[in-house]
């Protein structure tokens, strides 16, 4: 749990989508937003914990904000993720000696739908796959306008094009292993993005909101399913998110496609909302959600260390001053026995001392992030 003498809660965040979704671009999102959001709040901050990371959310920022300042978003235009990588994003309490570090995976969405086979790369899959059949947290982006534009004619390819099989063969796994360990956080976020076209508070005329939630579940009922029977303890929601919020659909068109599932792939184009500025909508309720669920989880941790320590230190303490009998204990004073006693208790008081504070910084950061509103966009699905 420590790294340079700071206590540090590491968890995991998976991301499950095929290809073209907007992973990338939601992890991308997740720090931004994340920072202006806790701006805000006096007592914790979000940053990218190493370099690497800064580094490669600047290039994911600068190609989306580039992307919006054309009249025309051409989605086709933003490049696939060529490798795995690890982002690395540490929430800190201000002025306290805390860090909560999320451990998010990106990947080439392609892999999830062939197992890596296409590009060779089925050993790195299953890194990958081990990573997320390990997270705290899963997150399913789910492209809306295939679930909402894709046409009744072509409502066979959905599932294959939403990957559903794949995804719930990596959720059973995941399933297995929370239930395995019922004291760690088990959360699954459905994400639907690109979903501007269809929800009035992000600026669209019409409001779909309740279509768009129908669809997906149903889409994903056996998912579902299968996570309520294999980890019934997991917490399940739903969250729409927009990471632009500023462009409109214009048009969703079947175009050929070698690798994609039928031969055939849904592009879409859309429309710059003047002046192309980032609205970004459920981003601040999926942050408040992941930190509230993983800092609650860090105290459950701390409190369990915090009562192991007392035990300790006051075993320590009370072996450090018993009395044995007037010679032992003229023995142990002349042999320096008692001096070893006494710093071997010191030093566990100290320990105990330390988990007191992270408990209590812990429960400090907790109340500030649940005294915020959450949006309207959240829903539980279990
Ligand atoms: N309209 C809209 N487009 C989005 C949104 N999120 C992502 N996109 C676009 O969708 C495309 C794919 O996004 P990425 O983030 O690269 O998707 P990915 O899941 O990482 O794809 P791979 O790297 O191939 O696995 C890009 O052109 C993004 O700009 C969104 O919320 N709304
Ligand atoms: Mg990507």
């Amino acid at each position: 749990m420590t790294d340079d003498n700071r206590p540090v809660f590491a968890y995991k965040i998976g991301l499950l989508a095929p290809s073209r979704v907007g992973k990338s671009t939601l992890i991308a999102s997740l720090l931004t937003e994340g920072q202006q959001m806790l701006a805000q709040d006096a007592s914790v901050l979000l940053h990218s914990a190493d370099r690497p990371t800064a580094n490669r959310l600047a290039a994911t920022y600068n190609m989306v904000t580039g992307a919006l300042k054309a009249r025309v978003f051409m989605p086709g235009l933003v490049p696939s993720t060529p490798d795995p990588s690890y982002f690395h994003l540490l929430l800190e309490a201000r002025g306290q000696d805390l860090r909560i570090r999320f451990d998010i995976l990106d990947y080439p969405g392609g892999w999830l739908e062939d197992g890596g086979a296409g590009t060779g790369h089925e050993q790195r899959w299953n890194e990958c796959e081990e990573f997320l059949a390990d997270s705290s947290v899963l997150l399913l982006p789910i492209d809306s306008v295939l679930v909402m534009d894709s046409g009744e004619e072509y409502a066979p390819l959905l599932s294959s094009h939403l990957a559903v099989f794949q995804i719930k063969q990596v959720i059973l796994r995941w399933a297995k292993n929370r239930r395995e360990r019922q004291d760690e956080p088990a959360l699954i976020i459905f994400c639907p993005v690109k979903c501007e076209t269809y929800l009035s508070d992000s600026g669209s005329l019409q409001n779909q909101a309740a279509q768009l939630r129908e669809r997906i579940t149903d889409q994903f009922s056996e998912v579902l399913e299968a996570v309520r029977e294999a980890a019934p303890h997991a917490s399940i929601r739903y969250l729409p998110i927009d990471t632009f919020g500023c462009v409109e659909l214009v048009s969703a068109r079947w175009t050929p496609h070698t690798t994609s599932p039928g031969g055939l792939a849904l592009v879409p184009k859309y429309r710059v909302r003047p002046p192309g500025r980032i609205v970004r909508k459920g981003l601040d309720d999926l942050i408040s959600l992941l930190c509230r669920q993983l800092v609650d989880t860090a105290r459950t941790q701390s409190e369990r260390t915090t009562t192991w320590r007392r035990t300790t230190a006051a075993y320590s303490r009370n072996h450090a001053e018993v009395r044995e009998g007037f010679f032992r204990d003229l023995w142990l004073n002349l042999n320096g026995e008692r001096d070893r006693r006494r710093r071997v208790a010191a030093q566990d008081e100290g320990l105990l001392a330390e988990s007191e504070r992270t408990t209590q910084s812990l429960f400090d950061v907790l109340a500030a992030l649940a005294a915020r509103q959450t949006g309207t966009r959240l829903h539980h699905l279990s």
